[in-house]
């Protein structure tokens, strides 16, 4: 995992520009004794901006970079010459990132769509210079004004993946062969539970060139809120998602009882995950004979008044009701009580480990600076003497 390319979670520091000092300055020129004042104003420090990218899908480019600072403005010049800008820091993002405060956990915002940009840290103002500070009484200002300090702060990157539809199951539900089959993504298959270790996105063709996306997370398991498996980890992925599609294969004893225990999961993280449209795939309906398949497509509709939700009947193998699925699908899709995709974030755990200020135990493991020389010498000031020094003596 620590080698994977799907990160989804980065802490960078961040520092924006300082405002440049305006000047005090009088102008003087030939048969200009007293000119007034002319100082200009310091330009603007250089602010930390979020930009959606929908050309990314990890935030693996800010895995190295824990560090993003802007530039600071100049200096006002004289001649009401203003400084020059800082230089804009912009952190390009994936859609769908969501900020939080990397001291307290608490959520600061999101970036959703491509090329939406939001000022996470505003450089200071330049200061005035003194050109704006003449009046009538006071002809000849003699100050100027600073320039606005610079905003830093620790800021926690989380990915929150955009996806329309959700799989939600237990480890080897066949949810990465289902994703292979509908859609162009090649996830790793195995017959064995964890094979997917890091979400996986898949564009699903539909009918007309239309399209959908579907994320496939690692398999959950009963006590994955406890830690157990790979835990809730990947379950923000699919706090986006307008549907969720459950998948039990057809071999599970009891598909009711299973379908709870994900159901119950999923609470467990964010009861607003149970707000969501659901379907229910009951998988590897190919490995059943005939006469349980069909005993199966009988008690469906029991079963779907029971758990009040779609179910239908796939294979990924055979083919059996994928496009059935697919319809389902699209259909919740486009419903409007399905659109709405806002959420709620809860603030984060901030792990204290993960601060990688490498400031941190600076006085403890701190190697020392050693000095060759420890005996200092004396000034010879003779021996130093520099240009008009003898006048000054
Ligand atoms: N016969 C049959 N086998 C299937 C079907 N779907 C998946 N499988 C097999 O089930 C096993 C697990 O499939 P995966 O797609 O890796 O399951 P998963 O839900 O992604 O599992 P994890 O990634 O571990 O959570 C593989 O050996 C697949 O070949 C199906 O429809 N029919
Ligand atoms: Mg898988």
């Amino acid at each position: 995992m620590a080698n994977s390319n799907f990160i989804d979670y980065v802490k960078i520091y961040c520092r924006s520009g300082k405002g440049g000092a305006g000047c005090m300055h009088l102008h003087r020129a030939k048969y200009v004794p007293k000119g007034g004042p002319d100082g200009g104003d310091g330009g603007r420090g250089g602010h930390i901006i979020l930009q959606g990218n929908h050309n990314l899908w990890t935030l693996l480019h800010l895995k190295y970079q824990k560090h993003v600072m802007a530039t600071d403005g100049g200096r006002g010049g004289e001649s009401r010459s203003f400084g020059k800008d800082g230089e804009d820091r912009i952190i390009e993002v994936p859609c769908g990132t969501v900020v939080y405060d990397g001291d307290t956990g608490e959520w600061m915002t999101e970036v959703k769509e491509h090329g939406q940009r939001i000022v996470l840290l505003k450089g200071g103002r330049g200061g005035l210079g003194n050109w704006h500070f003449r009046t009538a009484t006071n002809q000849t200002p003699r100050y100027a004004q600073p320039g606005e300090p610079c905003e830093e702060r620790n800021i926690i990157l989380q990915l929150k993946v955009l996806a329309d539809v959700g799989l939600v199951g237990f480890p080897n539900a066949g949810k990465s062969t289902l994703l292979s089959v509908v859609s162009a993504a090649k996830p790793e298959i195995a017959d064995y539970p964890f094979t997917t270790l890091v979400p996986n996105l898949g564009i699903v063709g539909y009918r007309d060139g239309q399209s959908f996306c579907m994320a496939d997370i690692p398999g959950i398991i009963e006590g994955a809120s406890e830690g157990k498996g790979l835990g809730l980890r990947f379950l923000r992925h699919i706090e986006r998602n307008a549907v969720l599609l459950f998948m039990v294969p057809a071999t599970a004893e009891k598909i009711d009882k299973e379908y709870n225990i994900l159901l119950s999961e999923l609470e467990k993280y964010n009861p607003q995950l149970l707000t969501k449209a659901r379907i229910l795939a009951i998988s590897k309906c190919d490995t059943i004979d005939e006469a349980a398949l069909k005993k199966l497509d009988k008690k469906r509709a029991q079963l779907e008044t029971k758990l009040g939700l779609p179910i239908v009947l796939i294979s990924s193998i055979s083919g059996l009701g994928i496009a059935e699925l697919k319809d389902q699908l699209w259909e919740e899709l486009n419903k409007e009580q399905n659109q709405v995709i806002e959420i709620s974030h809860s603030p984060i755990e901030v792990n204290v480990n993960d601060n990688d200020n490498e400031n941190e135990n600076e006085n403890e493991n701190e190697p020392q600076t050693i000095y060759l020389n420890e005996v200092e010498e004396e000034w010879d000031l003779n021996k130093y003497k520099g240009i008009g020094w003898d006048d000054q003596e």
